[in-house]
């Protein structure tokens, strides 16, 4: 079938509003066990409404498993882009039996899926046109009202997303302040909508910018609407139908989180602004001498010689002092990390000019590399989809990350790659605009060097290109994105805050190698650029776990890198929306090693809030201090109260650190997330859905922090279920009910162990995560309230890419007998249960028997638990009885 939209397109045809755009109609409709296609054709005049309709599209829907089903609208002949399968590979599969059900109206066409189990509608589009047009998809599903949605990131608004007058929108964007409303960093089309019936997800693979709104009006109801400017509808429908399946569900499609070192999970410190290595080093020396345990420095672009990556400041972060640092650092089991952007600035210097040579720059259609201005002045992009930019890539980290002739770092930060452009577009003159002077442009403020950077080599000019990247036209099933689109001002506008797509950004009109217009994947840079350095990692140090954190980030993301939530404030309105990007990033999006800048990056903290902040930030995946060069230091050790407050969060989180890493490792490999909302454990209360500021961590500690300015205390929700306070071991029954927790210093951070669950604790903490793996375990029983538990402890080097060997231990109590069994295939030592203290045991037991022998123990009458001494090796089996 020919097109003809493009000739009428030209040819001036009116623009209709959406509402009048015809829809198509379903016909040659080919139903088996495991599917359905058909073909789609448009019902009436094209409306052309945002670039021209396609006359003809294909149906296609999977029933790839019971829970997963799969359904796409395409163009027949495959031009349109689609998401390469080597950045997110497709899962495949097919199944007969199913529990949702896909069910077909042809004329006017719409879809509705359906949930066998609970007979539930979970997505129906019938109440708007289907419109798939050269620049511009649109597809509504009605909702029930006022849904719990929650999802569609990355935002810094509140966790379950407003339902009216909602517009969230995905476009990469150097979001400095994470403004409410607005793009991030980074995109996660992916939903989860959580009913009293049953949880279920709905994903859309598409990486086009996109708007998807979430409105209640009197005339179209509830409903939720994705606007992408193109790309392809690619759906995943995820049954549940409870919350965690939805997020195992997610996980066999976007891939397994991948686990982390055992030291990443230690605390880490960093700034920008250090003025030079002697800086750095003192702030270790302080941490040390403040008797706060710090596992692990950072620092920002200031190590670099006038902000060009791959390079030293030769007088302030001399290669000598840098290797001494390291040095010292890995003596003292500590480790260190630098920043890496993927902007290298754009003059006569070996990784510009291997660049160049090898041909990986992003360039116009003539050769010309495009140029824009990041912090070294003007800059070149890497194209991560140029096949000599791995091997680029690799060859500058094996050379400046050289153990032994460079900077040995541990692991990886990866900043400004949304990719963030300074220039404003249309960037006509990035020499004139890569002057720093005192009067920053905006948007976004740049921010001022620590000294003043001498002039920038102005007169440099690299050797001309003789590789032309010039798009041609696209053949059948190229996926590769029709021609004759508008791809810097597309007609459809999503609501990218910095303005025009291009805006502060990699021109959109650029081709990448293999093809690939910047207007299509430009939410992919930061996804790629992390694929990119975690394989440039490996290839430094091809056994070890790479610990790769980085700012941008596409569904997937997880399988290979952790994430920051970027550059927050430090206020109290950013240290409680952070829980939402926690949630959002550790619970839905899959990328568990996730964390904010403790204390806040931009703007002055206080004591109060960086008390506050460290205690928060502990109980999350990735703990670590970070603030702007622009703001008073704020390393814990600059107030007393926030020492202690670091120290006692810090120890709590290092004897929960075998707890975490099991739930982690857990995730890695089933996906059930390490961190939950509140709804996950408990999805049929009515208030969960609405708790934002408590969460899980790990499957059975709650966390409720204090979150008001001035407040000595918090009102917390607690369901209806049996729990302990975590700091005294009191039970505290919870009753569906909020209670205020009152008298809360500084140093205080409500905790709470569920009800069921056995914890494994480090019987002391350390002030490294190699000191502490020297650690005995105690375990905590938690009895549920039918007077049962269970837990669970997994234990590997911690540091191996492939796991050889590891020892997994389960812990089961029912009702005042423990059984401890285990497998070892790690190596634990001479590593012993310590003791056991089990909770909720209201009088005193007449004994206490440990593999049939008495025990020593004793009972506290206030809290209700009895602590028994069991020093038993590890390695064996015990069973724990109350007489
Ligand atoms: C979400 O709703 C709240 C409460 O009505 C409102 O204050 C906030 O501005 C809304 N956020 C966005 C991004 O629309
Ligand atoms: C380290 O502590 C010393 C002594 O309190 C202080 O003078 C110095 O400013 C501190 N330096 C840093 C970088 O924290
Ligand atoms: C290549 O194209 C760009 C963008 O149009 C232009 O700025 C540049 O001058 C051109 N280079 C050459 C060598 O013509
Ligand atoms: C590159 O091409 C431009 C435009 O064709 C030309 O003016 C310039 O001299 C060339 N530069 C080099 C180094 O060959
Ligand atoms: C950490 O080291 C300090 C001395 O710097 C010591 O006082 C403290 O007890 C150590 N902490 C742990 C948990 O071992
Ligand atoms: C200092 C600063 O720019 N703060 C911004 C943080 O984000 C909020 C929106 O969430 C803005 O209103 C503030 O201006």
């Amino acid at each position: 079938m020919k097109f003809l939209h493009g000739i009428l397109a030209l040819s001036g045809i009116v623009t209709l509003a959406l509402a009048d755009c015809p829809g198509y109609i379903a016909y040659n409709v080919a139903q088996s066990k495991v599917g359905l296609t058909a073909d789609l054709k448009l019902a009436g005049p094209n409306c052309n409404a945002y670039g021209w309709d396609f006359g003809y599209l294909k149906l296609l829907v999977e029933y790839q498993s019971t829970e997963r089903l799969h359904v796409m609208i395409y163009d027949p002949n495959e031009q349109v882009y689609q998401v390469p399968t080597f950045i997110v590979p497709r899962p495949d599969g097919s199944s007969a039996k199913n529990d949702l059900e896909f069910d077909l109206t042809p004329n006017p066409f719409s879809f509705a899926v359906r949930r066998k189990s609970t007979g539930e509608t979970l997505f129906d589009t019938k109440g708007a046109p289907l419109i798939f047009e050269s620049q511009y998809l649109g597809l509504r599903t009605a909702l029930p009202n006022d849904p719990n949605i929650y999802g569609l990131g990355e935002h810094s608004d509140p966790f379950r997303l407003n339902s009216t007058n909602y517009i969230r929108t995905l476009w990469s964007r150097d979001a400095y302040t994470i403004p409410a409303g607005t793009n991030l960093y980074g995109n996660h089309p992916i939903y989860f909508d959580h009913r009293m019936s049953g949880t279920h997800g709905v994903f859309l693979l598409n990486s086009n910018g996109m708007d998807i709104k979430i409105n209640n009006d009197p005339t179209d109801g509830q409903y939720l609407e994705y606007n992408t400017n193109g790309g392809v509808l690619d759906f995943y429908f995820l049954s549940g139908p409870n919350p965690t399946d939805v997020a195992t569900q997610y996980s066999e499609i976007i891939g397994k989180s991948t686990m982390m070192p055992y030291w990443g999970f230690g605390f880490h410190q960093c700034r920008y602004g250090y003025q030079d290595v002697y800086e750095v080093a003192s702030v270790v020396y302080n941490y040390s001498q403040a008797g706060i345990p710090l596992e692990t420095m950072w620092t920002d672009i200031d190590y670099m010689n006038l902000r060009q990556v791959f390079t030293l400041d030769p007088e302030r972060f001399p290669l000598e002092k840098m290797q001494e640092l390291v040095t010292y650092l890995h003596d003292h089991d500590q480790h260190y990390v630098l920043m890496v952007d993927p902007a290298v600035a754009y003059m006569d210097y070996p990784p510009f000019n291997l660049g160049q040579q090898e041909g990986i720059f992003m360039e116009f259609p003539n050769g010309t590399i495009f140029q824009g201005v990041v912090w070294p002045g003007i800059t070149a992009f890497p194209d991560w989809f140029h096949p000599n930019t791995q091997g680029y890539w690799n060859t500058e980290f094996d050379s400046f990350f050289n153990a032994d002739t460079g900077v040995n770092i541990d692991a990886l930060w990866i900043d400004m790659n949304e990719a963030s452009n300074f220039c404003p577009f249309p960037c006509a003159n990035p020499a004139a605009f890569a002057v720093f002077n005192s009067d920053p442009p905006t948007p976004p403020p740049v921010r001022a060097n620590p000294r003043p950077l001498p002039g920038f080599p102005a007169d440099f000019q690299p050797p001309n290109s003789t590789t032309s990247r010039i798009m041609k036209r696209q053949a059948d099933g190229s996926k590769l994105g029709i021609s004759g689109r508008d791809l810097l001002t597309p007609p459809y506008y999503i609501h990218n805050a910095a303005g025009a797509l291009s805006m502060n950004t990699i021109r959109t009109d650029l081709y990448h190698s293999g093809g690939y217009a910047d207007y299509d994947v430009h939410n992919l840079y930061g996804t790629m650029m992390s694929s990119t350095s975690y394989n440039a990692m490996l290839s430094r140090r091809p056994n070890n776990r790479p610990l790769v954190i980085t700012r941008s980030t596409y569904a997937g993301a997880g399988t290979k890198v952790g994430h920051w939530l970027g550059d927050n404030v430090s206020t109290w309105d950013k240290y409680r929306i952070s829980i939402s990007g926690l949630l959002q990033f550790a619970s839905l999006y899959q990328v568990p090693m996730v964390g904010s800048d403790v204390c806040g990056y931009a703007g002055d903290t206080t004591e109060e809030l960086c008390a506050r902040w460290a205690m928060l930030g502990a109980f999350s995946g990735f703990y670590r201090n970070h603030n702007s060069n622009d703001s008073p230091p704020q390393e814990f050790y600059r107030w007393a109260s926030v020492t202690a407050a670091a120290k006692k969060a810090i120890n709590a989180r290092y004897q929960l650190l075998d707890y975490f890493y099991t739930a982690f490792q857990q995730q890695s490999v089933s996906g059930v997330p390490a961190i939950s909302p509140m709804w996950f454990p408990y999805p049929t209360d009515t208030t969960a859905p609405l708790i934002e500021l408590q969460y899980f961590f790990g499957p059975s500690i709650l966390i409720s922090p204090v979150t008001d300015e001035g407040a000595t205390s918090v009102s917390i929700y607690l369901p209806n279920d049996q729990f302990y306070d975590f700091w005294t071991l009191a039970p505290v029954t919870g009753t569906g009910s909020y209670i205020t927790l009152s008298n809360l210093q500084l140093t205080d951070i409500p905790i709470h162990i569920r009800g069921g669950s056995i914890i494994p604790m480090r019987a002391q903490s350390a002030n490294t995560t190699t000191a502490l793996r020297q650690n005995n375990f105690n375990l905590i029983v938690a009895p549920g309230t039918n007077n049962k538990a269970t837990g669970s402890l997994y234990i590997d080097d911690g540091d191996s890419l492939v796991t050889t060997a590891s020892s997994t231990y389960n812990f089961n109590y029912a009702g005042k007998t423990l059984t401890v069994s285990g497998v070892q295939g790690y190596d634990v030592g001479n590593l012993q249960w310590s003791q056991v203290t089990v909770l909720g045991v209201n009088k005193a037991p007449k004994n206490v028997k440990v593999n049939g022998n008495n025990a020593q123990y004793t009972y506290n009458a206030n809290s209700q638990s009895v602590t028994v001494t069991v020093n038993v090796a590890l390695k064996g089996a015990f069973a724990l009885t109350l007489q």
